[in-house]
This record gives structure tokens, sequence and C-alpha cells, in this order.
């Protein structure tokens, strides 16, 4: 790996940066070959960056830190470097301390005893994981009870100050824990009985695997000496959720309870953020408890790097110095390092373009003229195109999904890469990289900003000019903005952009799966970090309306505004009441298609339109919010837009507003399965086959 072959074919070497040679798509400022003469100063540089890059495929540190022993030390041995990154460091220390903060803060001393709480019976497993959720902040969690976990919603009473909010579904809770993650940047807990409860919680800790975000996922289960037994509702959970969490854990003593707790959050929250499982048999939740919270995490296998290795920050800034056309692809890694800020400084002084991932939405305010928009399979012609033609991609915290490349061996033929991710496995993953940097985005950022030198806009006009030019062509389709598609039928954009407007763009909008998270990803005009959350890596239908509920609990001080699908809304419709029991004030727009609408637009444009199991009903939704005690309204035309979102927004509770819209509006322009970013199909403006 490195500078010359990733294994599919792409090659590169130290002189594929130069833009001379693109195809005519490039355009004028691609072909003129200008980045050509700096291309052989590349070759240093390249073969530096293999030794680091190189070594990322040996399975050790990808960004130089450990790789200098063996990546560019051609048979030199030399000593093995502290296997504790950056040891000894000012933010090493910073790191340290952050972590005994984490377990001994102020927290600590507000926890009150049973007996300060006036509850005269012993300490048990139940009252351990109480004062464990308090101690690392949680102020709510999500549950579903079920015998093996009734001994802690036998304590719960006892701690008022712990808000549980009782879920129609297991996967509701976790999908609920992983919208209040993502709205708060803090860790989400749910809770589920064993068995059944405990797999149905499944597909949400599965989700928040894929898409780094921080949940605890407690589960019950049968007292120890049954396990193994096929006792009534004993599963595997442990076995099951192995590989998609980031840790697991099976708890059979009481006394393991505070430890555990411990070390889960802080894995669920630390380094690359993730999904942490904790199986409690009941007898553990059951049984006394004299183990306090350790004063520390002690776990020696796990060292997330966070500042990227100063010699490949150095050649990063080298290499942007050199780029003509460069592009940043900002990832879910910014927000959740909460770079936002440091992305904007290092765009505007390098005088970058940002295109951004599914979940990079919102890490750039999309007014900022540098913020080119959304890429990938249905992401923005004039974005794709911007990458096929770049000669430099800074990947900030992003993972180079499938969605996003296309067939690997045409994805950005004349870029060199820089990959910041805090996952060294991350890197050489789908696609070679030149400058791996192994390290959090806002560190790096940091270190990187005053490294670079300063661009005038000028310097860049004809670029710049040429992706707005792309831009204008991109935006040119007829019922664009327009709100009528064929027939003057409702189109979803137009509802979309018209939530945003009326918002002032600072609500959260949570998008379900399907054409609808398309839609909301392209015209919701976002302008706030965190301000969009949906299901990416998994792409789980039905997580819209949870995870909405989710994000609106957690930032009540934000409107929250859940984009549907009647599809996926029919997979998890019953949180509807649970809006209502604990009054969260969610608005929901259903995007009323009356189709499974993203399969119906495959079976248009791959299966020659054979239209099998795409047309569902759904039930008549006005009377159902209605049976749910939910204010429902619908709106069928433009005209009607504005009044139903009005209408909506003046609730005091849930509301649900009825989009009805065209049925055949497909998502445009979209990347057909197997192809390339250069390979966009779009709008033909024919029927479609019926
Ligand atoms: C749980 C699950 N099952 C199936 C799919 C496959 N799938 C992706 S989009 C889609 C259609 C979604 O229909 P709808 O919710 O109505 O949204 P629309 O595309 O019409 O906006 C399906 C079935 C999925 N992503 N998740
Ligand atoms: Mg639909």
């Amino acid at each position: 790996m490195g500078t010359t072959d990733d294994g599919s074919g792409r090659s590169r070497t130290a002189t594929s940066g130069q833009v001379s040679g693109a195809p005519e798509a490039v355009g004028a400022a691609g072909a003129d070959g200008a980045a050509g003469a700096d291309g052989a100063q590349a070759v240093p540089v390249a073969s530096e960056a293999a030794g680091a890059g190189g070594t990322a495929a040996d399975g050790t540190a990808a960004d130089g830190t450990a790789a200098a022993g063996s990546g560019s030390g051609a048979g030199q041995p030399r000593a093995r470097i502290n296997h504790m990154p950056n040891a000894g460091t000012p933010q090493a220390e910073a790191i340290s301390a952050g972590r005994r903060e984490m377990l001994s803060d102020a927290r600590r001393n507000q926890i009150k005893s049973l007996a300060e709480r006036g509850v005269k019976r012993p300490r048990i497993g139940a009252d351990a994981v109480c004062e464990a959720l308090l101690r690392q902040g949680v102020e709510l969690f999500f549950g579903y009870p079920g015998g093996v976990v009734l001994p802690l919603y036998d304590v719960l009473g006892d701690y008022p100050e712990l808000r549980h909010i009782l879920v129609r579904h297991e996967q509701g809770g976790a999908h609920a824990a992983e919208g209040y993650a993502r709205a708060t940047g803090k860790v989400g807990v749910c809770l589920g009985t064993s068995g059944p409860g405990a797999t149905n919680l499944v597909t949400g800790i599965g989700d928040a695997m894929l898409d780094s975000v921080p949940i605890v996922a407690i589960t019950g289960n049968v007292v120890g000496s049954l396990l193994g037994k096929d006792a009534f509702q004993e599963i595997d959970i442990t076995g099951i959720t192995l590989p998609c969490t980031k840790h697991n854990y099976l708890v059979r003593d009481a006394n393991d309870i505070p430890r555990v707790f411990a070390e889960a959050f802080h894995i669920a929250r630390t380094g690359r953020p993730g999904p942490v499982h904790i199986d409690l048999t009941k007898d553990a939740l059951m049984g006394a408890c004299s183990a306090q919270t350790p004063e520390t995490v002690d776990l020696p296998g796990f060292k997330p790097n966070f500042d990227g290795h100063p010699r490949q920050i150095k050649l990063a800034a080298q290499e942007i110095a050199r780029a003509q056309r460069p592009l940043i692809l900002a990832g879910h890694g910014v927000l959740i390092a909460e770079a936002t800020e440091e992305l904007r400084e290092f765009a505007e002084k390098a005088q970058i373009p940002v295109a951004h991932t599914l979940l990079g939405v919102s890490a750039m305010d999309e007014t900022n003229p540098l913020s080119v928009g959304f890429m990938g399979m249905h992401g923005w012609k004039h974005v794709n195109k911007t990458i096929q033609s770049a000669d430099l991609l800074i990947a900030l915290g992003m993972r180079f999904d499938d969605r996003v490349t296309g067939h690997v061996p045409t994805f950005a033929p004349y870029a060199r890469i820089i990959h910041v991710d805090i996952d060294p496995a991350e890197i050489g993953k789908n696609v070679a990289v030149e400058i791996p940097i192994v390290g959090d985005v806002k560190r790096v950022l940091e270190a990187l900003i005053p490294l670079v030198q300063r661009v005038e806009p000028e310097t860049r006009a004809a670029y710049f000019a040429e992706i707005a030019g792309w831009r204008e062509e991109s935006e040119k389709m007829p019922w664009h903005g327009s709100g009528a598609w064929r027939d003057g039928q409702l189109s979803a954009d137009y509802v979309v952009s018209h939530i945003a407007e009326a918002t002032n763009h600072d609500a959260t909008m949570v998008a379900d799966v399907g054409q609808n998270q398309m839609w909301t990803a392209r015209y919701g005009g976002f302008r706030r970090p965190n301000s969009h959350v949906s299901s990416g890596g998994l792409g789980t239908m039905g997580y819209g309306l949870p995870a909405a509920m989710g994000a609106a609990v957690g930032r009540p001080d934000k409107e929250t505004w859940a984009i549907v699908g009647d599809g996926g809304l029919q997979m998890t419709v019953q949180e509807l009441m649970t809006l209502v029991q604990e009054h969260i004030p969610l608005r929901i727009a259903l995007l009323n298609n009356h189709k499974l609408g993203m399969v119906r637009q495959w079976q248009e444009l791959v299966y020659a339109g054979n239209y099998h199991s795409s047309h569902l009903l759904g039930p008549d939704w006005l009377k159902l919010a209605e049976a749910y005690g939910v204010a429902g309204f619908r709106a069928s035309t433009p005209e009607e837009v504005d009044s139903a979102i009005a209408a909506a927004r003046a609730v005091d509770g849930p509301a649900l507003i009825e989009f009805i819209i065209a049925q055949e509006q497909n998502v445009f322009p979209m990347m057909p399965a197997g192809k390339g970013l250069s390979d966009l199909l779009e709008e033909q403006f024919e029927e479609p086959n019926r």
C-alpha cells in the first residue's frame, strides 16, 4: 500500500497528483496542467508517506507514531517507541486529567447514599447501576422492563434524579439513545430485559457501531446458574453483540458493576465513539454490593491516539501548499471532535472548498461560500465532479464508505489523499492514501492550521468559478425549488427546504432512511453543528421517529423535526405514544409517497420498472395521530405547505404533518451501485415505465 497500488487496481504514483491529462469533464482549470510541474517534487514526500502508510497495513499505528521503527528504517532496527501515545506531553496529561475528572468530579459528592435518601435496605447491584449512571452524568435513559431487570426497576424510584423514559419497543429505545447522543454529544443509554428485549436492541446497537455513536446498552440476563441452560428468555446476547459493539461485558457479580460501568462509559465516549453493551445477570442486580467506583479506569489495551504525528502534519501542509485543486471531505469525525470551528478556519485560511458526507452534514454552515455540499451516491453533481477532478483530497473524520467512493478504481483519479482519522483501522481500508494521520480531527487541525499558507481567494478564482458553474447546472432541474413536480404534484425537496426556512435553519432535523433521507441531506440547508441526524452506515428504516425523540429530549432548547417516509414510520410508529406520555414536542414531517420510494426508484432505474412490493398501504395518518393523541395536519399542494408547518409548530406537544407528495419523484442524481462518481444518472424527463 502507499504510493502505488491499493490492491484494487487503483494506481497511485508519485506524480499522480498532477492534473494534466484529466478528462474533458474536468474542465479548463483542471486540464491546464498547472500542478504538473510540482508533481516531481512530490516524490520524496510520497516515499516518506509510504513508510507510514505501509505500516498501517501491517497492523501498527498508521500515522508514523510507531511506524518510524518499521517503515522508514530500511532494515535498521530501532528502539521501540513507548506504546503510550504522546506519553509525557501536556496533551497526554490533559487526557489523563480528563479521565480522572470524569470519575471523580463534583458529581461524586452529589450522589446520595441510600442512607441519605432515607432508604433502609442493603445496597445491591441495582443501586450500583443507578449510582454509576448518575456518576457518568446520565440524566435520562430509555428502557423497557421485564422479569430479569425488575430488581433495577424496583430501586429506580429511589433515584428520582434519573429520568426513565418508557419506550414502546426496545429498538426505539436504542435509536432514541443514539439520537440523544448525536444531538447532545453525551453518551446515550438504553435498557432492555433478557431474550427478546435484548435482541430488540441489537439493530440500534449495530446502527451506533457503524455510525460511531456513543451509547451504553444495558440488558438483563437470567441468573448465573441458569446461563447456558436455555432458561426462559435466555439468549447469548453478548455472543450476538460481540461483532457490533466496541466492547461488551457479561457481569455476574454485583461487585463488578461499578468498575464495568466506569470502563463502559469511558470506552463508549473515548477515541472513536461507539456502543458498549453490558449484560447483567439477575443475581448481579440483586446481589449485595460493597464495591465503589474505581479512581481511574485502567485499560492498558485501549489508548487511542489523539495527536497526529507532527511529521505527517508537516507533510500534509506541504501537500496543501502544492495543490491546485484541493478539496476537503468532511465527515462525522469533524462533528464528534467538535472541530467545526477549526474546519472553517482551516478552509478559509487555505481557501479550500468543503464537501461533506451524509454524516458530515452540518459540519460546516452551508451558507459559507466554501461549503460546496453533499457528496456521494445521491450527492450534488458539482460536488462529485469536484472530487473527480481534485488533485488533493483532505479527508477529515470520514471513512471512504462505498456510498461515497462508488467503484474505487475510478474514484478521484487525479487526487493524492491526506486522511485524518482517529481510528487507525480506517486508514487504507477502502482507498490508498498518501498521507495518513491518526488523530482527533480537532487536535490535528489545531496543529495543521499554523503550518498552512494563507491563500488569497483570487488565487483560486478559476477553480471556484468552475465549481459554481457546475452547481448552477445541477440546480437547473425544472421542478427544483418550485414545489411542483410533474403535473403540479407536491415535491419533497420543497417540503424539506420550507421546514428549514420556517425554523430559521436552527432546528435539528432527524431523517429516516430512503428518499426522505436523501432529500433531507440535500435540501435541509444546515447551518448549526449537529443539527442533522441520520442513520448512515446501517441505513436503518424506522430510525427516524425514535432517534428524533431522543434528540428532542436531549436538546429541549432546540426545535426538533423528524423527516420520515411512510414505510419507515410504519416500522416504529408506536413511539408516538411515548411522545404523548412524556410530552415531547417533536414535529414529524411524513413525506408520504405511498411507496417504499427508494426501492421503487431502484426498480424503475435498475430493474426495468418491475415494481414488486414497493407499493404499500398505510393507515389514515390523521386518524392514527388522533388515536395516539398527537395533533395531525395534512398538506398536499405547495400552497398548503407553509400553513401546515406553522400549525404544527404552534402545538404544545408532539405534532404530525402528512405531506402527500408525488409518488414517482426520484432523488437525482444517483450513482448506480457498482459505478463511479463520474457515472451519475440524472432525471430523465420521461414518464417512468409503469
Ligand atoms: C429495516 C430496513 N429494511 C429495509 C430497508 C431497505 N430500504 C431502504 S429505503 C427503503 C424504502 C423506504 O420507504 P419509505 O420509508 O416510504 O421512504 P421513501 O424512500 O419513500 O422516502 C427500503 C425498503 C432498510 N433500509 N431498512
Ligand atoms: Mg415512502
